[in-house]
């Protein structure tokens, strides 16, 4: 604008300039007008040659200037459309500049903050690895004392160790000592040695798993290897091998059940595998003078049926000591057997052993539940009474 402006005045000095120089070519015109005047005849001519001889150089001068000046418009108007496309040049750069600017600042602040970040991280990070230290520390420290309580534990293991094994062997020699059955023996159903009151130590084989603990087996049959058809001498002294088949012997049960009032289970299985059981609670049976009577059975229970009950008060009876009540015959023979026997028995557990369920006498039979067909596998056990296990 300062430009234009600057133009603008310079324009109108020229046009002054040029206007003072026609006036001046007037009043020398006016001047030598008067001359002419006294002379009328020549003052036409002589005007015009002086007019044109004065005139003319100042109106070419003048003309010339006036072109000049409208060169210099014409330049001036270019250089002013120039100048404004510079202007608008300028206005754009200057915003550029300022949304440089703006964005600069944007980004120094971005810097700014994201240096801030990393301080604070830093900060935090270093933090956070004192954390990590400190936890570290603490582990150590936990590692050494679980180390130090490791080794005591061992220590404690080993004399707990040393206790239950001197606990264990005192517990065997006490139960060597007081085993009188198989109720110290509990849940075993292995061989163990007792000592019976009146009879003394014998091996007997345990079962603490058909019918709970501490049952002493008496009889078992299973297989048929053990030949059942015996005198008397060997009921009372008993035959067989307890990792078979066996009669543990008439003497035997004398002396325990006399000692204490036993309970008697008598578990019976059939060539289906089914199996049934009589249990009776006060199992007592005589002397050998008393010819081994069954003097009690007390209570029955089961689901074999209470076929023994029919022999209640019967002597035992062998193909070689007749003391049954069939005077005309020995039960034992007729049934193959050594059992407790009246007329006839109810119940024949010392019989043949046969290998499939045919209806014969002469079997291992339990009439109440199969009547004379026999029976796969039996098994008699005692167990005291009245027992804390
Ligand atoms: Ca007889």
């Amino acid at each position: 604008m300062n430009t234009l402006r600057r133009a603008s005045g310079i324009m109108r000095i020229k046009e002054v300039y040029i206007f003072k120089l026609l006036l001046m070519a007037a009043v020398t015109v006016c001047a030598t007008s008067n001359s002419v005047e006294d002379n009328p005849i020549d003052s036409k001519d002589q005007c015009n040659a002086f007019c044109f001889n004065t005139l003319k150089p100042l109106l070419d001068n003048a003309m010339e200037t006036k072109k000049k000046i409208e060169n210099c418009e014409v330049s001036i108007q270019d250089r002013d459309e120039k100048l404004q496309k510079l202007q608008k040049q300028l206005v754009a750069s200057e915003m550029n500049a300022s949304i440089f600017n703006q964005i600069e600042n944007i980004f120094n602040e971005k810097i700014k903050y994201k240096d801030k970040l990393i301080a604070a991280l830093e900060e935090k990070s270093g933090s956070d690895q004192n954390e990590i230290d400190s936890i570290k520390r603490q582990l150590d420290a936990n590692t050494e004392a679980l180390k130090v309580l490791k080794t005591q534990l061992a220590s404690l293991n080993s004399t707990v160790s040393l206790h239950n094994f001197n606990a264990k062997q005192q517990h065997e020699k006490l139960v060597q000592v007081k085993a009188m059955n198989c109720v110290p023996f509990e849940n075993s159903t292995a061989i163990h040695d007792i000592d019976v009151a009146g009879f003394g130590k014998v091996s007997v084989l345990c079962d603490g798993q058909t019918a709970g603990p501490g049952w002493t087996v008496v009889q078992r049959r299973f297989d048929g290897s053990v030949d059942f058809y015996r005198n008397w001498f060997e009921y009372r002294e008993g035959f067989g091998s307890l990792t078979g088949e066996f009669f543990l012997g008439l003497e035997i049960l004398y002396h325990m059940t006399k000692s204490l009032p036993y309970e008697l289970y008598i578990q019976l299985v059939d060539f289906q595998n089914v199996s049934r059981h009589a249990r009776y609670d006060s199992f007592l049976i005589g002397s050998e003078d008393e010819q081994y009577m069954l003097k009690s059975l007390g209570t029955y229970s089961g689901n074999a049926g209470n076929a023994l009950r029919y022999n209640l008060y019967d002597s035992f009876t062998t193909y070689d000591q007749d003391h049954d009540g069939w005077t005309s015959g020995n039960c034992a023979e007729w049934y193959s057997s050594g059992w407790w026997y009246n007329l006839y028995g109810n119940s024949n557990l010392n019989g043949k052993y046969f290998y499939d369920e045919v209806n014969n006498e002469k079997s291992i039979w339990w009439y109440n539940w199969k009547g004379y067909h026999a029976l796969k596998s039996v098994q008699m056990m005692i167990r005291p009474k009245y027992t804390s296990i």
